[in-house]
């Protein structure tokens, strides 16, 4: 049954966004308040069967220290991700109550000294600041209930200094004894004269060899030639894969073997196949921060983040602001294309920011617009995009002065008495800083977090967007999109990055008869007027066939 209430959040939570109340062609999503109280959205435009997607899920980067404190010791923790799962994924799709992500990427959770954990003393046991393996067998069990991949981040290059297995390969190179299992479990080399250039080792003290540890000295490099080493990295994905997470999102993938790709490639291909037999419907993605000509060659293993299209440098960036999205859709048609020719279930990993880089609202001003339009560049797109958890909120945070990445993972801004603080070293300026909470940008209907929310509903309701075989169309700087086709049928999508409007004959795309404008997100709303589409500024529309 309709109540006045449905009404009044039709108007407040859509219309102003998804398009023109009354507008001819718009797609206009009414909500209705069933007999359990329950507030549904109903508009066919914006509803999905939530099909069980493979690799083109939404994901959402959780850096645990800083997103949610469930204990008011001000540090992120697993329940505080449990609290949380009713804002990033509610199990109802056409909710509209929350922001839709269909995975999630937890950074790393076990035992270490550091703050970002990045540096793991122990890999089977979570960190006491987080939680306990109960409190994640009970995300597991949520996400799953929700169809939410769980996937860890798992740091295999390096370990912490403090982790015991450093302390038996130091102890096995002081006694001298070869026959140790754990003397060849971390890269060294004998003797400072025997040091490979353009590598960093440091002594073992009381012996003349030395640790490889690129990173950081607090960071020894495991030995990937050792059977035991890869034996023990096989061994904890199968632990947390039996403990219910859903894969892995694997860090510093290039540097197991530093500045060899051939070796590199060679071992993930390993790792991959043997844990493709653990488990068949494992989800991972790689970290090879490279051009795309290195990242290739890794992508017959596994996914594998585009960092092409990251940053203030980045395809996105630079198609949002109105001068690339021409340069934007014929990369991604080829390079989806080129991915999928190296492996057949492979697809494109895009994002605009991570945990070490500049928060996206710093390059992509909220107040001009060009943050909107980003989202709707690469969330309307291909593949499985990565969004970093207050991205939605525009939360800013850059390394600064100080130059520390503590800026980039400040607390998540809840507005509603979550605990969670700053990480240790981060000084980012009060002034800088977002202004508004979550709990106020859920209630706006006009916020970014409403505007993210709509767009992953848009996604999720036309499934060909991020599955589908690509054909850019209709590139220049200002104006471009896509045709994606998938199990016999299409959708054109269409982004206007220009601050000006602009006008494309849809007639121009051969073989296909487009005439339903199912959506349109943006500055105001997309008319389509025979096959004229009029697309405001800095506005994307989605259109599907008669
Ligand atoms: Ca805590
Ligand atoms: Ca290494």
């Amino acid at each position: 049954m309709k109540r006045a209430l449905s009404l009044l959040l039709c108007l407040v939570l859509v219309c102003p966004l998804l398009s023109g109340c009354g507008a001819p062609n718009a797609a206009v999503a009414e909500i209705e308040e069933d007999e359990g109280g329950e507030v549904r959205l109903t508009d066919a435009a914006l509803q999905s069967d939530f099909v069980c997607r493979d690799n083109d899920r939404v994901f959402y980067e959780i850096f645990v220290g800083s997103f949610s404190d469930s204990d008011g010791d001000g540090t992120g923790d697993l329940r505080g991700v449990i609290d949380r799962m009713d804002y990033l994924n509610d199990g109802d799709p056409n909710s509209g109550k929350s922001l839709g992500v269909e995975g999630i990427w937890l950074t790393p959770i076990f035992s270490s000294p550091s703050y970002h954990k990045y540096d793991v003393t122990d890999y089977y046991t979570i960190d006491p600041a987080f939680g306990t393996e109960e409190d994640l067998r009970e995300l597991c069990e949520l996400c799953e209930e929700r169809n939410v991949k769980l996937i860890l981040d798992l740091p295999l290059n390096h370990t912490g200094a403090q982790n015991k297995w450093f302390s038996l390969f130091k102890t096995a190179h002081r006694a001298g004894n070869t026959a140790d299992p754990y003397y060849d479990f971390y890269s060294w080399c004998s003797g400072s004269e025997n040091i490979p250039t353009g590598r960093t080792f440091r002594q073992v003290e009381g012996t003349n060899d030395y640790y490889e540890c690129n990173f950081s000295g607090d960071m020894p490099e495991l030995n990937f030639d050792s059977e035991t080493v890869r034996a023990e990295t096989l061994a904890i994905a199968k632990y947390w894969l039996e403990r219910g997470v859903d894969g892995f999102r694997f860090d510093a993938v290039k540097y197991v073997y530093f500045g060899d790709h051939g070796s590199n490639v060679g071992f993930w291909q390993w790792y991959m196949d043997e844990l493709r037999a653990l488990d068949g419907g494992i989800y991972t993605v790689g970290e090879v921060w490279d051009a795309d000509s290195v990242t290739d060659q890794y992508y017959g293993a596994l996914n594998c983040f585009d960092f092409t299209l990251s940053q203030a440098e980045g395809l996105i960036a630079k198609a949002a602001a109105g001068s690339g999205v021409g340069n934007l859709t014929s990369y991604v048609e080829s390079y989806l294309a080129g991915v999928r020719a190296l492996r057949g279930d492979a697809t494109i990993v895009p994002f605009i920011s991570n945990h070490d880089m500049d928060r996206a609202a710093g390059f992509l001003p909220v107040t001009n617009g060009r943050m909107r339009m980003a989202a709707n560049l690469y969330l309307l797109g291909p593949g499985s995009p990565f969004l970093y958890y207050g991205e939605e909120l525009g939360v800013k945070g850059s390394r600064g002065s100080s130059n520390t990445d503590a800026n980039r993972r400040l607390a998540m801004p809840w507005g509603d008495g979550d605990t969670v603080a700053d990480p240790p070293g981060a000084d980012y300026p009060e002034k800088n800083r977002l202004t508004t909470t979550a709990a106020e940008q859920i209630a706006d209907a006009g916020s970014l977090y409403t505007y993210y929310k709509t767009l992953l509903m848009i996604r999720h309701a036309n499934p060909e967007i991020a599955r589908g075989e690509y054909h850019a169309v209709a590139g220049s700087g200002k104006l471009g999109g896509f045709v994606s086709e998938w199990e016999g049928s299409a959708v054109c999508v269409l982004h206007n990055a220009s601050t000006d409007e602009q006008r494309f004959d849809l007639s121009a795309i051969g073989g296909h008869d487009f005439s339903v404008l199912a959506a349109s997100i943006g500055q105001g709303d997309a008319v389509l007027d025979g096959s004229v589409l009029t697309l405001p500024p800095q506005t994307s529309a989605v259109l599907r066939e008669g």
